[in-house]
């Protein structure tokens, strides 16, 4: 197994930087897509965001004090994109706020319901923010993460799914927007739902899903793979996926498969005084492991952000690992090539582009 390169690499390059929310820099050729994580005081936002992007325990997010400005940090990865922490109960729409500062990027808006709490004036505000932004720029994705629902029975969860799902149409439909881009998701930073809701906020925004999830559908309709996701290293959220119904148990393999590898890499991949390379080695990380109930998991890593992993459940996979390495060399080409940037030019030596079928 060669574990190499997967580690350090994948930086949130910019340190969170706290600005004042009345001089936000937005100008010039900062094309970034956005995303606002907004809501009431002690929803989860500062939580949510320091979970998925920066790596925290869940148990620490006790310990986060209350944000007092708009946290804006920008994340450098396959896609750059920035993420605003807001504080509670900000009332953004008064005019001490330029609303195209804050709206005025493409991009989407998390709004962050504690389920735990009373949520009715959360909705309430939800409800006039969704009109305001869909008057004025209704290109924005409006994502409801109905969090803290670690805390619920599952009969409860569905209920208060559901109440805030109808409280939010019902209103929307008495203003006319009839079919208005509202999503909504059970989120919990103790799990991986936040993770799966994140991946799905995020794929919104990348111009090319379609055609990834079409050269992932051909990979795993040709080696025969029962699901595959192409996943963002440090922040594990998924980017895409085959089209296949998502399947939470093999999304928490593979995402922890992932930092299986990513500490193994971190232990061994010192510069040790005496050893020698015998050979050319290939750049990029590559992995397999078969559990106890002949299930593969293969990894392999796509770029400096982008690593594929898939579960594979046809018992003759194992002796066809050449094939899958191949097929997956041939993927790596095409999505270099669907993200045609400086990272990636490393990548010179282009092999075929056929595809070898199973
Ligand atoms: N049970 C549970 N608690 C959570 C979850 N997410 C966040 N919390 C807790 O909620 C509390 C508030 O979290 P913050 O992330 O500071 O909330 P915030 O929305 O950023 O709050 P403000 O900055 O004041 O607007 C913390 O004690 C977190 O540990 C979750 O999924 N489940
Ligand atoms: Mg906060």
């Amino acid at each position: 197994m060669s574990a190499r390169s997967m580690e350090g690499n994948n930086q949130v390059a910019a340190p969170t930087q706290a600005r004042s929310a009345s001089v936000p820099n937005t100008k010039g050729p900062d094309v970034k897509p956005r995303l606002l994580l907004m809501g009431l005081r002690r929803s989860g936002k500062s939580s949510i965001a320091s979970v998925v992007f920066h790596k925290m325990p869940p148990n620490e997010t006790l310990f986060l004090e209350s944000t007092t400005r708009i946290q804006k940090d920008s994340i450098h990865s396959f896609m750059d994109f920035q993420v605003w922490d807001f504080p509670g109960q900000l009332e953004y729409f008064e005019s001490a706020f330029d609303l195209e500062d804050i709206f005025g990027s493409l991009g989407a808006l998390v709004w962050v319901i504690d389920a735990q709490d009373d949520y009715l004036d959360s909705v309430a505000r939800l409800n006039r923010t969704i009109l305001t932004v869909q008057q004025f720029y209704p290109g924005i994705n409006i994502e409801v993460f109905i969090h803290k629902v670690d805390g619920l029975s599952d009969e409860y969860r569905t209920d208060t799914f559901q109440d805030i799902v109808q409280r939010i149409s019902d209103e929307l439909s008495d203003a006319g927007y009839e079919n208005a881009p509202v999503h909504y998701y059970l989120t919990s930073i103790y799990d991986y739902s936040v993770f799966e809701a994140f991946s799905k906020v995020i794929q919104k925004l990348i111009p090319n899903l379609s055609t990834l999830e079409n050269l992932i559908n051909t990979l795993a309709n040709n080696c025969g793979f029962e699901k595959t996701y192409l996943f963002d290293v440090l922040s594990k959220i998924y980017i895409a996926s085959d089209t296949r119904p998502v399947d939470m148990a093999c999304y928490e393999m593979c995402s922890d498969y992932i930092d299986v590898i990513v500490d193994i890499s971190e232990l061994y991949s010192w510069d040790h005084p005496v050893r020698k390379r015998l050979g050319d080695q290939i750049q990029e990380a590559e992995s397999h492991v078969v559990l106890h109930d002949q299930t593969m998991i293969h990894l392999m890593e796509m770029n400096k952000y982008l690593c594929l992993v898939s579960v594979i459940r046809n018992p003759e996979a194992k002796d066809k690992r050449g094939l899958i390495d191949m097929n997956c060399r041939t993927f790596q080409d095409a999505l270099n090539e669907v993200f045609s940037r400086s990272w990636e030019e490393r990548s010179t030596a282009q092999v075929g582009s056929a595809t070898a079928n199973k």
